[in-house]
């Protein structure tokens, strides 16, 4: 265990703590819901408090989006398709619909100081895991150059799911020359066909951390 301390300098990336990736509460979401998601809530608030810069993400799609099984007829959820960018693309339940319950912030979540929250998977054609560049790999959502502005030199992620929307996240702003650590009690996984040791070989490739938050002092 190395412990590593919180500076002016470090940002929070909490990415999609939103209803529908949650068990539904009070009829309200889980559309897409992460086994545990909502356990990722209390960790976030208390690891939040201690940060001066965060940011958090918000997935955010129109009615019919390119992601959505519904979208493609015949298709069944988590099957894998070939769209007409030529990007492969998991197909998924409609969830995070604009303007939805589904698509809120957690009520629980309780970060009054967040600076920015990014939406993503804005437009119906193109997806968008990371919350750096949309699965196109060309389109800014304007975080890097947020961070860059602020002089942020860390960040650390949190949130849902680990394997998808963290860890394109996390891999992207290591590419981005940010220090990267991703924390692992604060996630939670969908688990699909593999994606978790998928994620866990990346993040050891490009030296993006994993650390527990116990570990943050
Ligand atoms: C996510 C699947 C579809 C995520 C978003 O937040 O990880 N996963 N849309
Ligand atoms: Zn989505």
């Amino acid at each position: 265990m190395v412990p590593v301390s919180i500076q002016p300098s470090d940002a929070l990336v909490v990415v999609d703590v939103q209803n529908d990736f949650c068990p539904p509460r009070n009829g309200v979401g889980g559309a897409l819901a992460i086994p545990d998601g909502d356990a990722v809530i209390a960790p976030i608030n208390a690891l939040a408090a201690r940060f001066t810069h965060v940011i958090l993400t918000q997935d955010w799609h129109p009615p019919r989006h390119i992601s959505f099984s519904a979208t493609h007829p015949g298709s069944d959820v988590f099957d894998v398709v070939r769209t007409a960018t030529g990007k492969l693309q998991t197909l998924w339940p409609v969830h995070c619909v604009q303007e939805t319950p589904g698509a809120e912030l957690h009520p629980l979540l309780d970060i009054p100081h967040a600076e920015l929250i990014v939406k993503k998977g804005k437009r119906s054609w193109i997806d968008s895991y990371s919350a750096f560049l949309e699965n196109d790999r060309i389109t800014s959502t304007g975080l890097a150059e947020h961070l860059q502005a602020a002089g942020i030199q860390r960040v650390f992620v949190a949130g849902l799911a680990y394997d998808f929307c963290v860890h394109f996240s996390a891999r992207d702003a290591r590419k981005l020359g940010f220090k990267t650590f991703v924390i692992e009690d604060a996630c939670r996984a969908v688990d699909l066909n593999g994606s978790v040791a998928q994620t866990n070989a990346h993040f050891a490739a490009e030296e993006i951390t994993r650390i527990s938050s116990l570990e943050i002092l």
